[in-house]
């Protein structure tokens, strides 16, 4: 048998995808910054003109989980990170989106097979939320390294997920019905996505 760590160092150039919330906007982008220097630092090119990092903005974290499921699907990265502020204050069916957040989010990793990385601080006020995207701490670091070590560990168990059979399934290798059930509409509907860079 055998023990699987993750490491945060990669030989091989990892490819992530970064999707961000804009609400709230002067957290997110915090968030952001954190993110990315903690990727730089352990040696990803986070150039939105480069190969490695992709930027996905979205309007708020409600719609996260869905460009989340959208990135994973393409097989392009070997990890997702979320990033998004919910504050209790501004909103008063704040239970209600922190809830469908982080649950979207679990089923995206879950279905493609792709690490997907909760990356959304829910927090009361927007002064715990700062607290939290650099004035103590910046949670956005902490996600990054999150998405290192498991695009790492994910290395050990390639060739299992959705997004795999998906990439099979277009290059003529399986049919739809040897994929699971939850694929079958999402390889008709997205067969024609094209992989671009995004700038940001
Ligand atoms: N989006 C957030 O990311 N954070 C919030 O705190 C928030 N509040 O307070 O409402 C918020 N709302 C927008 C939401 O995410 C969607 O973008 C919008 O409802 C459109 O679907």
């Amino acid at each position: 048998m055998a023990v699987f760590e993750g490491t945060f160092t990669s030989s091989t150039p990892l490819r992530f995808a970064i999707i961000i919330g804009r609400f709230n906007d002067l957290v997110t982008g915090k968030l952001l910054a954190g993110c990315q220097d903690c990727l730089k630092r352990h040696g990803v090119d986070t150039n939105p003109h480069g190969t490695q990092v992709d930027y996905i903005w979205v309007p708020g974290a409600f719609e996260v989980p869905l460009m989340a499921r959208q990135a994973a699907i393409t097989g392009r990265y070997d990890a997702v990170i979320c990033l998004g502020a919910v504050i209790r204050g501004q909103t008063p069916h704040f239970d209600y989106v922190a809830a469908e957040v982080a649950k979207g989010i679990a089923a995206a990793g879950v279905e493609t097979g792709v690490p997907v990385i909760f990356g959304v601080v829910t927090v009361d006020t927007m002064q715990q939320a700062l607290e939290r995207a650099g004035i103590k701490s910046n949670k956005g670091w902490d996600y990054a390294l999150n998405a290192l070590e498991m695009a790492s560990l994910m290395q050990h168990f390639k060739g299992n997920g959705l997004a795999s059979a998906y990439t099979s399934y277009e290059e003529g290798a399986v049919t739809p019905q040897a994929l699971p059930i939850a694929s079958n509409r999402a390889i008709t509907s997205e067969a024609t996505v094209e992989h671009k860079p995004l700038a940001d």
